[in-house]
């Protein structure tokens, strides 16, 4: 296949570019993180989006040595934002940003996976807590001894875990339970329901009181309208994300975002 092999020399020139989104606290607007999303600037395809080349990567296990770099990057760039905010923030009582970044199936299986996470928090320097892993719900279903013993050393660590997409998989509350997971990401499909079916509406409330109940915070995804966030915000759902607020921006953007959010 033709992208693969363009894939190949695109990791090995670390040709990709990291995209960012705000995620926002739903009652003050205040700005608590990005999530990392990453672009495959390429020749004649122009902007490469994810969905096109993810589960490619994933396929080949090119997502390795891409999911490695994109770790790194991001924490790199979010050590930047610290050094630009910390202080500031601290002074108002706001912790540092965290920087999510997206982990695949393949990727987080990988026998390296635990030591990539290790070398990305070490050169990077940041404070473990304000990294955040989003894990889909496919990472999960496997409950082997060695899927425990990878998400209770990466809890050890100190940074965050998140399942992503939840509602879509096999969604399961037991996984909030039996691993040490700090954020639950309410997919898209359910906010776009919201004020449409009161059942829609009971269930997202449903979870974000779940959650909250067992110490999960949960980010509600692909928010575009105010109503949709006055909902939520109204249900108790602390933390958003999605076009009502920004779409994902390049690095000096997000770097201009947290100067002036500070
Ligand atoms: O903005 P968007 O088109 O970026 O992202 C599309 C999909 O690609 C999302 O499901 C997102 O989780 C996934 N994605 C984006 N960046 C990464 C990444 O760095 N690693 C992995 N595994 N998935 C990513
Ligand atoms: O699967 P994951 O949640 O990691 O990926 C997030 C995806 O959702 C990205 O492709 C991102 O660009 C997209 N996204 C984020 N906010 C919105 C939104 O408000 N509306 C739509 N349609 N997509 C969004
Ligand atoms: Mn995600
Ligand atoms: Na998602």
């Amino acid at each position: 296949h033709e992208l693969n092999e363009n894939l190949d020399s695109a990791i090995a020139e670390s040709a990709f570019q990291l995209y960012y989104q705000p995620i926002v606290d739903l009652h003050t607007g205040d700005l608590v993180a990005f999530e990392a999303l990453v672009r495959w600037p390429h020749d004649r395809r122009g902007m490469v989006l994810p969905d096109e080349f993810i589960a490619l990567a994933e396929e080949s296990g090119q997502i390795v040595p891409l999911g490695a770099w994109v770790l790194e990057r991001a924490a790199e760039e979010a050590a930047a934002w610290h050094a630009a905010s910390s202080a500031a923030r601290a002074a108002a009582g706001r912790p540092p940003l965290r920087v999510n970044v997206n982990v695949s199936a393949r990727q987080f299986r990988d026998a390296g996976f635990v030591d990539v996470v290790r070398h990305a928090l070490d050169s990077s320097g940041i404070d473990p807590s304000t990294l955040v892993l989003e894990l889909t719900e496919s990472v999960l279903m496997r409950r082997d001894d060695r899927l425990r013993t990878d998400m209770a050393t990466l809890g050890d660590l100190g940074i965050g875990l998140a399942i992503d997409d939840f509602g879509t998989g096999y969604s399961s509350l037991s996984y909030l339970r039996e691993f040490p997971i700090s954020l639950l990401k309410i997919d898209k499909s359910f906010i776009d329901g919201l004020g449409l079916s009161p059942q829609q509406h009971a269930l997202v409330e449903g979870i974000t009181r779940i959650a909250d109940t067992l110490g999960v915070q949960v980010i509600a995804e692909g928010i575009e309208h105010p109503d949709q966030r006055d909902l939520l915000a109204a249900m108790g759902c602390p933390l958003g994300q999605g076009y009502l607020f920004a779409r994902p921006m390049d690095g000096p953007r997000a770097q201009a975002l947290v100067r002036r959010a500070t």
